[in-house]
């Protein structure tokens, strides 16, 4: 009793530290809202991004982020304005990279860097010789390799020129290939940073749903502690449209480091002064912007400005709809081709137990007609005819055969011996009328018994055939063409001997006259 008491206090400490160690190893999370940005309100009126300065060709509108505009040359960029202040981080981009080409260029870039960098650089729309991190989402096919679309990642301690003709393929630290242009929702990328691991997830944007694909996991690396995110983009000859819908930044500590409540929202006074002072004023231009918007348009009511953002429009409801069936058309395509996987799989599998079954069919039977096994399903029927007692009856069948046709030989056989007798008498010629009148006669009633029995043993033989059932018609093996042709000519041979026979007599008679 006590051994057992022991026994399950082991188990149930074992189990308890394997929870508590297992939630020991996640990470404690903290949404970090200055190295972010998302829709709605994602730019302000005047068209700047909370938090962040972008530069270049690039676009901020209160939906997303055209960080390259699908015209030729163009190069843009979003940085976040302070450094970051914590180790370890995630961050989920979810952009989209859309062109009317078959192929596009140049790419998108991530980057998390020591310093921000250029609005217009060389390497997807930013700066050459990075110190940090960049991943790269690169469209274009340089090396003409075939795999572009592809993602990479690459580290850069500020010397390191980026190898633009080779697609950085000697640079990078790894990378996958993946497409992200024109996909029907946005694509997305988580690139997380703890404890010293790389990993970069992808999610296709075939579906709305949250399957994320590893594109890489790159372990030891040793980036800046703290540093600046940004995304930047480049057109070339070909153009896409690269927008940026979200860009989410999550702050990860290690279990027994997450920040105390007190310390994670602590700020200096000057810059809670600054923070309430930025506030009023945006306040204040808030209410300036909505006076001028009455007093230029006095007709449109408030409540239509206000409360229109909370509205979709027609199409846009159309739109949303037709994405959402067609998800679940693509969800149900996706589970019926799995279907038909298995469906395929299975038929393949009863057909080659079907074969075997066919080929080994006789040896089956032997073995007692053991019957057949439950997974045939509709093909029962046809292995049902290779039975034992119809193989039997098969046999019985063709003994019987066998031996009417032996019959028929032997009654040939007489039938021959007996016409030569007669053609050797003829061929004498020497005998009386009298002799040779009885001697025809009996042989024609001889030759007349024969045919008769030759033609009993016909009707038995084909009645014999008829009692076998239909099931022996189909037979291959069967003899009743054998036992048809054997009569016609044993046929043919009597009525053959029995016209010379006449004409012989014919000839002899007008001899005599
Ligand atoms: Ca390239
Ligand atoms: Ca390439």
């Amino acid at each position: 009793m006590s051994l057992f008491r022991v026994a399950s206090w082991t188990f149930i400490s074992a189990v308890l530290f394997g929870v508590i160690w297992t939630e020991a190893m996640v990470p404690h999370r903290k949404f970090e809202y200055k190295y972010s940005f998302k829709p709605p309100y994602l730019a302000q009126k005047d068209g700047s991004v909370p938090f962040w300065q972008y530069g270049g060709n690039a676009i901020a509108s209160a939906e997303n982020v055209r960080v390259a505009p699908s015209l030729r040359s163009q190069k843009g960029a979003i940085w976040s304005k302070s450094k970051t202040n914590f180790d370890w981080w995630e961050t989920e981009i979810v952009f989209r990279v859309t062109g009317r080409g078959r192929i596009g260029a140049d790419g998108l870039a991530f980057w998390f860097t020591e310093n921000p960098g250029a609005y217009d650089g060389n390497v997807f729309g930013s700066s050459d010789k990075w110190v940090g991190l960049g991943v790269f989402f690169d469209s274009f096919d340089n090396d003409n390799k075939h795999n572009n679309p592809y993602i990479m990642a690459m580290v850069n301690d500020g010397t390191k020129e980026f190898d633009h003709t080779n697609d950085g393929s000697s640079q990078m630290l790894s990378g996958c290939v993946k497409d992200f242009r024109n996909k029907p929702f946005p694509t997305r990328a988580k690139i997380e940073y703890y404890m010293n691991t790389l990993t970069v997830l992808f999610h296709n944007g075939m579906t709305n749903n949250n399957d994320y694909e590893i594109c890489l996991r790159v372990e030891n690396l040793h980036l800046p502690r703290y540093g600046y995110f940004g995304v930047s983009a480049a057109t070339g000859g070909l153009a896409d449209d690269h927008d940026v819908l979200q860009f989410l930044t999550t702050s990860l500590y290690p279990p027994g480091q997450a920040p105390a409540p007190g310390q994670a929202t602590k700020v200096s006074p000057e810059e809670e002064t600054k923070l309430s002072q930025e506030y009023a004023d945006y306040q204040k231009k808030l209410d300036q912007q909505k006076e001028d918007y009455k007093k230029e348009h006095p007709q449109v009511k408030d409540t239509d400005s206000e409360f229109e953002d909370w509205f979709e429009s027609d199409s846009q409801r159309e739109l949303r709809q037709i994405f959402s069936g067609q998800t679940q058309i693509y969800d149900q395509v996706r589970l019926l081709s799995q279907k038909l996987d298995e469906v395929v799989g299975r038929q393949e599998r009863s057909l080659g137990l079907l074969s075997a079954l066919h080929q080994g069919g006789g040896q089956i039977a032997t073995q007692g007609g053991a019957p057949p096994p439950p997974q045939m399903g509709q093909q029962q029927p046809f292995v049902d005819t290779i039975r034992r007692h119809e193989v039997d009856a098969l046999l019985t069948n063709q003994n019987t055969m066998i031996t009417a046709a032996r019959e028929i030989r032997n009654f040939l056989m007489e039938v021959s011996t007996k016409m030569d007798r007669v053609l050797e008498k003829q061929d004498r010629g020497t005998g009386t009328a009298q002799v040779m009148g009885y001697d025809t006669v009996s042989i024609v009633n001889e030759v007349r018994e024969a045919l008769n029995g030759v033609k009993r043993d016909t009707e038995t033989v084909a009645q014999k055939l008829i009692s076998q059932g239909p099931s022996l018609s189909n037979c291959p093996t069967c003899v009743t063409p054998l036992v048809l042709m054997l009569s016609i000519a044993v046929h043919l041979i009597i009525l053959f001997i029995y016209f010379m026979y006449r004409d012989s007599k014919e000839s002899q008679a007008k001899k005599f006259y």
